[in-house]
């Protein structure tokens, strides 16, 4: 029987403010004392995480002097090399303060769009010093809910403009290596937030001035928030290129934003993501973006850290299972033969007859494949 116990070359990771989280939601106050962010990064640590993400603000409080912040970095630098860990990202806050009410880089207000911009170039500067090379950008309030107050086209040309804006700061800071990464989202904490998906961000990726050097962070509850099936989600960022993070949780589709531990809903789905990235070698962290039920308390915030790296390590062994099961192989076999199949020139593809009667006949095997992925994840196979 396998342990299951996570071990640093899992690459497991957890944000910050996933562990800080004290579950107050917009209808009830906190419910569990906040953790101190250093004491987060050594308790994971302790429990075989080898990564963290967060917002620069997560770590170092926006009013802290330069010589407290020069203390946070130098200390938070030294508890993750007394664990071994390392900083996967570093992003910036721009939607707590009540100044980004109506959004940071896509405020109406040019001040308020300079300040985001000031954070983010301060996250990018945090996230160096801690050894990260990737900002991931999740904007927030970048988005509307009066449709006649903000018009699109403007919003859209506001981000491409921050995002070039960064990269050409990276450039000349010499931050070698650092990428950008928009982690799109459909809603919440506004009506309709700006780049809501993996195909919007793909979009407004190919119009910057460095497109390479911009990917994604794809978060499963976001994706099951917009009602898109994650698996494919991650598929379309990783065929191109574009899966510079992954953040796991779980999620009922349409809901408000739960970030449920990893596997507490979308088994199946979660199964096919994790599949996913084990089968291309997608070298990513495995990061958790997700909190404790608000009716945890402060040990429960253990049980659900270990809970999410343990779901993640039994659908890894069910990967192996389902990549051996020889019933499943043989069916993929015969599916995907001739799937290679390079296309004719165009004057022998019109010669080709229509045998409606022959490929009618050709069997697809769903009804057992699901059956025998259901079974694998049920435990009876
Ligand atoms: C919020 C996002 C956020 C980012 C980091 O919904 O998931 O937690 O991952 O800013
Ligand atoms: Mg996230």
């Amino acid at each position: 029987m396998a342990s299951y116990q996570p071990q640093k070359s899992d690459k497991f990771a957890f944000g910050l403010w996933t562990i800080m989280n004290t579950g107050r939601d917009p209808f009830g106050e906190a419910t569990r004392e906040r953790i101190d962010p250093l004491d987060v990064i050594t308790e994971l640590g302790k429990r075989g995480v080898w990564g963290i993400e967060m917002h620069a603000e997560d770590l170092i409080p926006p009013t802290a002097t330069a010589a407290e912040r020069d203390r946070l970095i130098k200390e938070a630098n030294k508890r993750m090399a007394d664990q071994g860990m390392a900083c996967v990202n570093c992003g910036a806050n721009v939607f707590a303060h009540p100044v980004y009410k109506d959004g940071a880089l896509t405020s109406h207000d040019p001040k308020v769009r300079q300040l985001a911009l000031q954070r983010y170039l301060n996250s990018i500067d945090v996230g160096v010093a801690l050894g990260s090379k990737l900002c991931d950008l999740w904007w927030g309030r970048d988005g509307a809910e009066v449709d006649a107050a903000k018009e699109p086209l403007e919003a859209i040309k506001w981000l491409r403009e921050g995002l070039n804006y960064l990269q050409s700061y990276i450039d000349k800071q010499g931050y070698t290596g650092y990428r950008l990464a928009i982690e799109p989202k459909p809603n919440e904490p506004r009506g309709d937030i700006y780049m809501p998906t993996v195909g919007h961000a793909l979009g407004l990726i190919a119009t910057l001035n460095k497109p390479e050097n911009c990917g994604l962070v794809v978060e499963i509850a976001h994706s099951r928030m917009a009602g898109l099936n994650t698996y494919h989600d991650v598929a379309q960022a990783i065929e191109v290129g574009k899966l510079f993070g992954c953040h796991f949780n779980a999620q009922k589709p349409l809901r408000y934003d739960q970030d449920q531990r990893f596997g507490s809903e979308d088994l199946k789905e979660s199964f096919f993501v994790v599949k996913l990235v084990e089968d291309t070698g997608w070298q990513g962290a495995r990061s958790f973006d997700a909190h404790a039920f608000r009716s945890s308390d402060r040990e429960e915030v253990w049980d659900f850290v270990s809970g999410c790296m343990r779901t993640y390590l039994i659908l890894k062994e069910k990967v192996q299972k389902f990549n051996k099961d020889p019933e499943i192989q043989a069916i993929l076999k015969e599916l995907r033969s001739g799937a290679g199949e390079p296309l004719p020139p165009h004057d022998q593809l019109k010669k080709i007859a229509f045998d409606a009667d022959q490929l009618a006949r050709r069997r697809l095997h769903h009804e057992r494949l699901d059956q025998l992925t259901q079974e694998l994840l049920l435990g009876v196979r």
